[in-house]
């Protein structure tokens, strides 16, 4: 497996995003057979400036068979904001959820992490085999759970979305999101590929979720600041939220 880039942003961030970055990986290694995604290569990693502070950009992009492309980014801009995204997008030969994952802190406090596995079947419902595996685990109790915004409908009735507000907190964080990845992988390494008529759901559930997310208008302002409003539309309907073919 080639790895293009040094991670140096990586030991920069919050412990917390350090940590799941390199749980992401680690679970993706240990389940997944990887192939490289090549993303195009002036937006691997992209540097902006953000109201007097440098905005840096660093992407890991794979591929599987059953993942058209698995996202992980890491950005921070200056010692105001740490942030990972990631987003599993599966091949829409597999009747697989969407896993997305992003954490938003600053001067030492993550105030959104969110995670989770959601569906894509018209009926929004998750395959048996993920609702009784997310039955099982144990409940996560979190003292600041926050608020889903309006486009926040594509997620499930699993999703977390909370402020942790202790060490202990976060680990627990950490450890739900380990559970997700998986539940997930072991899924979809599992799984085989739908019917044509499934697959036409599944790109049409995807391409929902995509609009959706898409429509997250902190993260575009963040963005748009930086690197203005062409940049940060094409960066986001292309590398953040690319719709499925
Ligand atoms: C919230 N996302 C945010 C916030 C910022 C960003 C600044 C507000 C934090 C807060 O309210 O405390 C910014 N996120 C970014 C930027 C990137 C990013 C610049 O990923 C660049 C890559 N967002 C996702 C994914 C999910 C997601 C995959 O990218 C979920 C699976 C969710 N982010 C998400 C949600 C909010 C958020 C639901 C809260 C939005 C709101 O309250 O309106």
């Amino acid at each position: 497996m080639s790895t293009t880039s040094i991670p140096s942003l990586r030991e920069q961030q919050h412990p917390l995003i350090r940590q799941l970055a390199d749980s992401i990986e680690a679970a993706w290694h240990q389940y997944l057979d990887l192939s490289p995604y090549h993303l195009p290569a002036e937006l691997g990693y992209v540097e902006g400036r953000l109201e007097g502070e440098k905005l840096t950009i660093e992407n890991r992009c794979y591929q599987t068979l059953q993942f058209r492309k698995m996202h992980l980014e890491l950005a921070k801009v200056g010692n105001m904001l740490d942030i990972l995204h990631c987003v599993m997008f599966p091949r829409p030969e597999y009747d697989l959820p969407m896993f997305g994952c992003d954490l938003v802190g600053g001067r030492g406090q993550i105030s959104a992490a969110i995670a989770d596995l959601s569906p894509v079947s018209s009926d929004r419902s998750l395959p048996q085999s993920y609702t009784s595996a997310l039955q099982a685990m144990p409940a996560s109790n979190f003292s600041q759970p926050r608020e889903l915004p309006e486009w926040g409908d594509i997620f499930s009735e699993f999703c977390i979305f909370v402020r942790p507000n202790s060490p202990a907190e976060e680990t627990m964080f950490l450890k739900h999101v380990q559970a997700f990845l998986e539940i997930h992988c072991q899924n979809a390494i599992a799984s085989k590929p739908v019917s044509p008529e499934k697959v036409i759901e599944v790109i049409a559930g995807q391409h929902n979720y995509c609009l959706k997310q898409q429509q997250n208008d902190k993260t575009r302002r963040v963005l748009e600041k930086a690197f203005g409003s062409e940049w940060t539309n094409n960066y986001m309907t292309t590398i953040l939220f690319d719709l499925p073919n």
